[in-house]
């Protein structure tokens, strides 16, 4: 399986904040905005086909040269940082015109290596490769949807609420329905103080309510349908008969999806990415359901025992897209998937650390991003060993440091008022825009 993933990307956003320091006109950034970006990409399993191809484009300078990586710039500095009327001129495909080409040890791990080049670059070598004559289109597709991670996925609508994704980063309130769970568990058992809880949460600020009746804490085995049924239908008909946020159900059983829906739920969360029950997907498809689908490495009994990867980046890359194909096979619409890589779910202490730092190598899927960390182990141990409710602080830094990094569109967290307020802080220093006079539009 060829792949493609954004090692880093320039943001936009931050280009323009030196192009209005530079005093350039709106026409002019605009230009700029979609030529100047550097994206670099990481590729592995590519196929000798493929990595003759990338070796015979024209060879460009590794880091960007001035003449070659900013033809538009001298466009604009012609006209006197005015108004361009055209993009730069396509050049012939020489030196320059496409992204530049670094392979990777080709005895160690042949079939990888990075390209280096702007948007237009990139564009050139996928419409080189799918005209090409050996069959380069899953070499065009990769990169195609590598390039595509910067943008934005659609609005989802759940109920009455509208989720612009890359607005602000959305909270996921924890309602749990089980005796067990680990960090309140039998603190809110019983139907009645599910509801208040979730009510509660609903009113810290909560965007979704997600009700879980079995337990997938590590080591923990599943619960019968009917078990699981009498815990959830209850609270979900109390929220949706007391408050319009969306409600989400934790469950991985076809059975209970049925009736959760029936019961006025919106999404269904499967912590196995649609692959413990197949008649699920259907389910969800059948209520016109939008789903939550996690990263799994083995079964909530056994997934804490060795859990392994080759490459663990690749490996969540993957499942979820398997996932989604699950998904899509019977007709759920690609706009009403979120993806989770699964914080804690078959990983160890340094996977979770990883996958969180390197979440926007997920974006590629084009989806939105749910992610979990709340109380869990690794914030315990990162803390110096406290325990499950002693985890609030560790879990507004995880919280806040995703929202810096623009890694997340949804997190799932216990605390929702004190979410709300890290994430209030760590998305407003993201995307604040006033550096004084000389940065006026
Ligand atoms: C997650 C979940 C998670 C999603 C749980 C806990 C364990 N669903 N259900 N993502 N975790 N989508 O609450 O810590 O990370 S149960």
């Amino acid at each position: 399986m060829i792949r493609a993933r954004p090692v880093t990307a320039e943001h936009p956003e931050d280009l323009v904040l030196a192009f209005r320091r530079m005093g350039l006109a709106p026409d002019a950034q605009t230009v700029l905005r979609e030529t100047l970006p550097l994206v670099r990409l990481l590729l592995t399993g590519l196929g000798r086909p493929e990595e003759a191809f990338l070796r015979a484009l024209p060879a460009a300078p590794l880091a960007p040269a001035s003449d070659d990586a900013c033809p538009p710039t001298e466009a604009v500095a012609e006209q006197g940082a005015g108004l361009p009327t055209s993009r730069a001129t396509p050049r012939a495909p020489g030196p320059g015109a496409y992204p530049s080409w670094l392979p990777g040890d080709a005895q160690a791990r042949p079939g990888t290596g990075l390209l280096t080049g702007r948007a237009e670059q990139f564009q050139r070598l996928v419409t080189a490769a799918r005209a090409d004559s050996r069959g380069l289109s899953a070499l065009a597709s990769a990169v195609a949807s590598a390039l595509a991670a910067g943008t934005v996925p659609p609005a989802l609508v759940l109920g009455r609420r509208r989720f612009e994704w890359g607005a602000r980063t959305y909270v996921m309130g924890v309602v749990n329905v089980t005796p067990d769970s680990f960090s309140d568990g039998g603190r809110y058992f019983g139907a009645e103080a599910a509801i208040a809880h979730g009510l509660a949460l609903a009113e810290a600020g909560a965007d979704m309510l997600d009700v879980g009746g079995e337990s997938t804490r590590p080591g923990s085995l599943p619960v019968s349908v009917e078990a699981e049924l009498a815990r959830v239908v209850p609270v979900i008909e109390g929220l949706r008969a007391r408050t319009d946020v969306p409600i989400s159900v934790d469950t991985t059983k076809a059975a209970v999806a049925r009736e959760a829906l029936k019961a006025g739920a919106h999404l269904i969360n499967d912590v196995t990415g649609f692959s413990a029950d197949a008649a699920l997907p259907r389910v969800v498809a059948e209520a016109g359901a939008a789903c939550c689908l996690m990263h799994i490495q083995g079964t909530p009994a056994t997934m804490q025992q060795a859990p392994r990867y080759d490459d663990l980046v690749e490996d969540v890359l993957a499942f979820l897209e398997a996932a989604i194909a699950r998904a899509e096979a019977v007709g759920i619409p690609r706009q009403r998937i979120l993806l989770d890589p699964g914080i804690g779910f078959g990983k160890t202490f340094d996977h979770n650390l990883f996958l969180l730092r390197r979440l926007n190598e997920l974006r590629v899927l084009g989806l939105p991003l749910l992610v979990g960390t709340s109380r869990k182990g690794f914030l315990g141990r990162l803390a110096g060993g406290k325990p499950a409710a002693e985890r609030l602080a560790a879990t507004l830094g995880s919280v806040a440091s995703m929202a810096a990094l623009g890694g997340a569109d949804v997190v799932r967290v216990h605390d929702v008022a004190e979410a709300r307020d890290a994430l209030a802080v760590a998305d407003a220093i993201r995307r604040s825009e006033d550096g004084g006079a000389l940065y006026g539009r």
